[in-house]
């Protein structure tokens, strides 16, 4: 298997060409996106060893999406694309400077995976399992099988890295909580944002979820506290800056770079405070392009960015 294992649901893409929104355009870039095959070719770019799956439809889409990812270097020997069903879209737009995003995934291939779709195999040979708040929001099989795969990755001393990904378009807010907190506290590696943090813990006050943090076995990685990462590690506070973007285009997909940019370093052996360098100078190369993946880079790129000396740890 390869180091580093994530699965989920990846849609096709549908955005404006022109600066307008889809009530006015007139044509539509084609694209793809999915917070965890976005990881996953994060880190085949920097030169890591991983694997997405998760179900597509056998349509145009599910085709464009799995042969991408392939001639990305992501391993893609547990994709299934599902005849008669169908890839999930989305489509998203700039309104008033404001990003939004439309979804067509009920009833997705994707949102039907089943814990008995995963190769356990697969997972057991692995080193990390990386998974999101976004596969257990689509459905209650994709959610049984979220937990079905930590399951299996705990059993044999495989690591869990987790994203929450809070999505209010996909559940409610009390439904994501009960799900997502315990999720979190099975993780080795706890990545959110600083305001999914604060909708989780329903507390804007910074120490208090930081007591709440230290309660979790996981080393949490808090993204965007201001303009910087705390990370808390067995009780050990520190605060990396972020790497300072040139031009911001397209924010969508930042967390994702950041996440593959932290994962590939940690199955590199760094440390955590190590890791979350490259995790900064990855998402902030990944907003300068549009797309969510596109602008990913390669390791060369971020060991040239890491000698910057104008940034520095604080
Ligand atoms: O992290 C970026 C994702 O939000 C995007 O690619 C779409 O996976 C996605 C989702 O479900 O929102």
């Amino acid at each position: 298997s390869p180091d580093l294992i994530t699965f989920g649901e990846t849609m096709a893409l549908f955005m404006p060409s022109e600066d307008k929104g889809l009530e006015r355009a007139s044509q539509l870039l084609q694209g793809f996106g999915g917070a965890e095959s976005n990881v996953a070719i994060g880190v085949a770019r920097l030169g890591g060893s991983v694997g997405w799956f998760g179900s597509l439809g056998a349509d145009p889409f599910g085709t464009m999406i799995y042969k991408t990812l392939r001639g990305e270097g992501v391993d893609t020997s547990q994709v299934k694309l599902v005849e008669g069903e169908s890839t999930g879209l989305m489509f998203r737009e700039r309104v008033a400077g404001r990003s939004a995003v439309h979804y067509y995934r009920k009833l997705s291939a994707a949102s039907k995976i089943q814990p008995q779709d995963l190769d356990e195999a697969y997972i057991r040979n692995s080193k990390l399992l990386h998974v999101t708040g976004i596969t257990a929001a689509l459905s209650s099989s994709s959610l049984n099988t979220l937990r079905r795969s930590v399951e299996i990755a705990k059993s044999a001393g495989v690591k869990i890295s987790f994203d929450p990904n809070l999505r209010l378009k996909l559940w409610p807010l009390d439904e994501a909580r009960a799900a997502l907190l315990p999720l979190a506290a099975e993780a080795d590696y706890f990545l959110p944002g600083w305001d999914e943090l604060q909708l989780l813990y329903e507390t804007d006050h910074l120490e208090v979820v930081l007591e709440k943090l230290s309660a979790l076995k996981a080393v949490s990685v808090i993204k965007g506290v201001g303009e910087k990462t705390i990370i808390l590690d067995k009780g050990v506070r520190t605060e990396v800056p972020f790497f300072p973007a040139k031009e911001v285009v397209d924010t969508v997909g930042a967390g994702d770079a950041f996440c593959a940019g932290f994962l590939y370093s940690i199955l590199k052996g760094m440390s955590a405070v190590e890791a979350v360098k490259v995790a900064s100078i990855s998402g902030s190369l990944a907003v300068q392009m549009k797309g969510d993946w596109e602008a990913l880079p390669v390791w060369s790129t971020v060991e040239q960015q890491l000698g910057n000396k104008a940034w520095v740890e604080r």
